[in-house]
């Protein structure tokens, strides 16, 4: 413990310490209360046994998962030389050289965060991106990159999974040393919901880059360069890849849709590479981008930027590998797909389909199609234990180009619908979701633009408010939070502006800001927020766990005190940790390299009087029981 101590200390971390570092910080010997991780995670197997988990209530079937098994490699294995080896020996532009000489299409592999984000409500645990790591980095070195991290699974992490997003970046890079490791940053909203103070944006992006991201794709909701353009220039400050995003919206080939065409995305993409992007991203992230959009568009900004071009695509109508190939054929560099157990519908075309499609030809990716096969069958087993979180679509939908909805928020979209007990009406909520679209004059929707609207749409549905008595009553409603933030300029501008009687309405008399709201937010104390960290949660914090309280506040201090109150979760099986166990059954939990719990549940008592039972387990051979109170 004090070792690790003093090596999250920001004066050790900064490398400019001398030996005063431990005479002037006595709280250094402040060590965690030796913890009983056993009793611990008793405690939480227990509770979820007994009253279910988040998500998934208590009594719904356990699925059976049957894992195909996959290679093995010993620790001291090291994969093939990748595209990180080549950053970190030749630098950006040496990077960019090489992937332009080769003359292939390369790929972005997003499995491990938009995939799951758009198809299970971001549900999937680190637990499981784990165990299949040193297959990726040893069978499939070849690609441009993995995008792992941000979006939403920041925030999912934490609230719903209580497991750090922080930890999930160091195992994960600790195992995968050789592919340049992306993620998606919300320009000033960073990996949250609302603009943050430019220093908590500025430590996240130094933060990330510390712990192991390579290429941060920057975004932002309203397309609002001023909102992107910190975080570009502090990814570069950092040496590393500012990739930035334009969101593609509306439809390109429509003639009547004249709001988002062709010079207003060339526009853009020039104000991004004067603000110093490394790459341009294409962020389709409703997947409207048809095949002859897409070619159209990377043919043209071709010719009027000199970036490489990556393009991200959902699936959702069942257009994404048509697109992707018309985009290749303008001279697309790079392109974004999922194994294709986790492709389709609203989450990415499928890395197989294109892979297969451009085999022998001059842009063949050279990626090996059997093993990216063993990996898709891994998570086609996986996926089972997150059945409560799928969709319940059936195939790809072509109503996107009606409702225009990220894939990325389409299941998340649903559990905030049930939750609010309109799981019965999502096809409402979608068509509101369009109707909101116009009633704010057509804008682009992605986080967190796109929660607004849906908020906006919910509360449409649930209040049984039509477009047409809103335009007619506008005045005399109180709108959700998020609107009103929204039409307080605290998101940023939207191209055209707000309009204005519904931002009357909505403010109520409130001044709207036109500036940047990232500038007139106050500079966030980080020691301050250390020493109210401490005091919360008695834990001490390190940089990371920092940064996470500044984005996220109270979310961090519970999924803190869920830590101290079960330890580290991300340890549990997937199985275990949503269903619990059931009488007889058992779980291996390994809670550190060779040391390992074997608990077996052997019976739960009926409800005693006080409303508890008493849950029975075989710990390591020894008995154990453990009281819950059953919240049923
Ligand atoms: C996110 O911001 O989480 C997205 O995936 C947007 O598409
Ligand atoms: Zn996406």
């Amino acid at each position: 413990p004090f070792l690790d101590n003093v090596i999250h200390h920001p004066e050790f971390r900064s490398g400019r310490y001398t030996v005063r570092l431990i005479e002037d910080h006595p709280e250094l010997f402040i060590f965690r209360k030796r913890q009983d991780r056993a009793t611990k995670l008793l405690q939480y197997i227990s509770d979820v046994t007994v009253n279910g988990s988040e998500g998934i209530k208590h009594g719904v079937k356990k699925p059976t998962v049957r894992l195909p098994s996959f290679p093995t490699y010993r620790y001291d294995d090291k994969p093939k030389p990748g595209t990180r080896d080549v950053l970190l020996a030749e630098g950006v532009d040496g990077l960019l050289r090489m992937m332009k000489q080769s003359g292939q299409l390369w790929l972005t592999d997003t499995t491990l965060r938009d995939a799951h984000q758009s198809l299970l409500a971001t549900r999937m645990r680190t637990y499981d991106l784990v165990r299949i790591a040193d297959v990726i980095a040893h069978e499939t070195a070849g690609y441009f990159s993995l995008e792992m991290w941000g979006g939403a699974t920041f925030d999912t992490a934490m609230r719903f999974l209580k497991e750090d997003p922080w930890e999930r970046l160091a195992v994960l890079r600790e195992r995968i040393p050789n592919i340049l490791f992306q993620m998606l940053l919300r320009g000033a909203n960073a990996v949250g919901y609302k603009n943050y103070p430019d220093n908590v944006v500025n430590h996240f992006i130094d933060e990330a880059a510390m712990a192991g991201i390579d290429v941060f794709r920057i975004f932002d909701s309203l397309n609002w360069v001023p909102n992107m353009a910190g975080s570009i220039e502090r990814v570069r400050h950092n040496g590393m890849i500012a990739e930035a995003a334009i969101c593609y919206t509306g439809d390109l080939m429509d003639e009547k849709r004249t709001k988002f065409n062709l010079a207003y995305y060339v526009d853009l993409a020039k104000q991004l590479e004067r603000a110093g992007a490394t790459i341009l991203a294409i962020k389709d992230m409703a997947g409207l981008l048809k095949p002859q959009a897409a070619h159209l568009l990377v043919k043209t900004l071709k010719e009027h930027v000199g970036l490489p071009i990556h393009l991200h695509t959902h699936d959702t109508a069942g257009t994404g590998v048509a697109t992707i190939l018309q985009a290749v054929d303008a001279g697309l560099d790079i392109a974004d797909v999922a194994l294709s157990s986790m492709s389709g519908q609203t989450s990415q075309p499928s890395s197989s389909a294109v892979v297969a499609s451009l085999m022998n030809t001059a842009r063949d990716t050279r990626m090996d199609l059997s093993a990216l096969r063993v990996q898709s069958d891994y998570f086609s087993a996986v996926r089972e234990w997150y059945q409560p979180f799928e969709s319940g679509l059936q195939a790809g939908a072509a109503d996107v180009y009606e409702h225009e909805m990220p894939g990325g928020q389409y299941t998340n979209l649903q559990k905030q619908a049930e939750s609010l007990g309109l799981a019965g009406r999502f096809d409402e909520v979608k068509r509101a979701y369009r109707e909101v679209n116009d009633l704010l004059g057509d804008i682009v929707k992605v986080t967190p633009s796109s929660k607004m609207v849906g908020d906006f749409a919910l509360f449409l549905v649930q209040n049984r408010i039509s477009a047409q008595e809103l335009r007619q009553r506008a005045h005399e409603f109180d709108y959700p939070g998020s609107v009103v933030d929204y039409f307080s300029g605290l998101m940023g501008q939207p191209y055209g502006g707000f309009p204005t009687w519904l931002q009357d309405a909505v403010l109520k008399g409130r001044e709207a800001l036109k500036e940047r709201p990232g500038a007139g937010l106050p500079p966030v104390d980080f020691e301050q927020l250390a020493a109210e960290l401490k005091e919360k949660t008695g834990r001490i914090c390190t940089e990371q766990d920092v940064v996470s309280y500044a984005l996220y506040g109270q979310v961090y201090i519970d999924f803190a005190m869920a830590q101290n109150r079960y330890s580290n979760l991300s340890v549990l099986d997937t199985g275990t940790f949503f269903y619990g166990l059931r009488p007889g059954e058992e779980a291996i939990v390994e809670i550190d390299r060779g040391k390992t719990l074997m608990i077996r549940l052997i019976s739960v008592s009926a409800p005693r009087p006080d409303g508890t039972r008493v849950v029975f387990y075989e710990l390591n051979g020894q008995p154990r029981e453990v009281e819950v109170v059953d919240q049923q």
